[in-house]
C-alpha cells in the first residue's frame, strides 16, 4: 500500500522557528492527497459505476455525518470564550438545522440531505431511524464529536479544515450525477450546492483560527496531525461503507 498517499507531509523533526503563514498553510493544504474524493468508493460513486442501493447506502450513513456536524459545533462553541468568535462559529449550526421559518432555503442542511435520502429512494423514517448506520461509521462520527467536546475549540476548529478540500467534491458530484445517476431526482441535489458557498466561508475562518493558533511549530506539527485524524475518519467512513456494501450484496440486505 503507499503509505505516502495516506501521509500529509510528514512534520519536520527540527522544531526550530515556526513555518512562514504561508509555508504552514502550503503544508496543510498537501494533506489533499489524502482527503476521502481519492477514496476507490468515492471514485467509483462520481463515475456512476455504483448501483443505487450502494448510493442509497452512502446517503444514509453520511446523513448520520450530516446530522452529528451541528452537535460538533456546538460543542466547539461551548469551548470557546471569545463571543466574536462565536458570532461567526454559530452560523454553520443555523446552516445545518435551518433558520427563521425553516421553509425553503431556511431548512437547513440537515433538511436538504433528507430530501436527498428521498430523491435516492430513501424513506425519510429509513434515514432518521439511523437503521443504516454501520458501526465504523458511527464509531468514526462519534469520534469526530467527541474530539470537539474535549480538545481546545481552536484544535476542533483546525479538525474542520478538510473542507478546504470539499468544493471539489461537490462539484464532481453536482457535475456528474445528473447524468450517472438519472433515477435520482435532480432536487435532491440542491445540498451539495449549497455548501460550497458555506464550504469556502468556513474555511476562511478557520485558517484564521489555525494561523492565530499555531504560533510554534509544534503547534503547526499538531494542526497537520489534527488534519491527518480527520482525514483518516472521512476516509475509515468509507472503508466501512465499501465493505458493509459490496456489488453482490444479498438482495434482502440492500437498502
Ligand atoms: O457537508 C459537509 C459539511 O457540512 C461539513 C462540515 C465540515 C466540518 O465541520 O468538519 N466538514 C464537512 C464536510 C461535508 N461534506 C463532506 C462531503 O464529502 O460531502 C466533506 C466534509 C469535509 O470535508 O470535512
Amino acid at each position: 500500500m503507499n503509505t505516502e498517499l495516506f501521509r500529509c507531509a510528514p512534520p519536520h523533526a527540527d522544531a526550530r522557528e515556526p513555518w512562514s503563514a504561508g509555508e504552514f498553510e502550503a503544508r496543510l493544504r498537501a494533506c489533499e492527497t489524502g482527503y476521502h474524493i481519492h477514496h476507490p468508493f468515492n471514485q467509483r460513486l462520481n463515475r456512476g459505476e455504483l448501483q443505487p442501493f450502494q448510493v442509497r447506502a452512502w446517503v444514509a450513513n453520511r446523513f448520520y455525518y450530516q446530522v452529528k456536524i451541528p452537535e460538533k459545533d456546538a460543542a466547539v462553541m461551548a469551548n470557546c470564550d471569545d463571543r466574536a468568535e462565536r458570532r461567526r462559529w454559530v452560523e454553520r449550526i443555523l446552516d445545518h438545522d435551518g433558520r427563521g421559518d425553516f421553509g425553503g432555503s431556511n431548512a437547513g442542511g440537515i433538511e436538504a440531505w433528507s430530501r436527498l435520502g428521498e430523491a435516492t429512494g430513501l424513506r425519510r423514517e429509513a434515514l432518521w431511524s439511523h437503521r443504516h448506520v454501520r458501526a465504523g461509521v458511527r464509531f468514526a462520527v462519534d469520534a469526530y464529536v467527541n474530539f470537539a467536546r474535549n480538545r481546545p475549540w481552536e484544535e476542533a476548529a483546525i479538525s474542520s479544515l478538510t473542507e478546504m478540500f470539499a468544493p471539489k467534491i461537490h462539484a464532481d458530484r453536482l457535475a456528474g450525477w445528473p447524468t450517472l445517476y438519472p433515477w435520482i431526482e435532480a432536487e435532491g441535489l440542491g445540498y451539495f450546492r449549497s455548501r460550497i458557498p458555506l464550504a469556502t466561508r468556513d474555511v476562511e475562518h478557520g485558517l484564521e483560527v489555525a494561523h492565530r493558533w499555531c504560533t510554534t511549530r509544534a503547534r503547526q506539527e499538531r494542526a497537520i496531525a489534527i488534519l491527518q485524524f480527520k482525514l483518516d475518519l472521512l476516509w475509515s467512513m468509507l472503508d466501512v461503507i465499501e465493505n458493509a456494501y459490496p456489488d453482490d450484496l444479498p438482495m434482502e440486505s440492500r437498502p
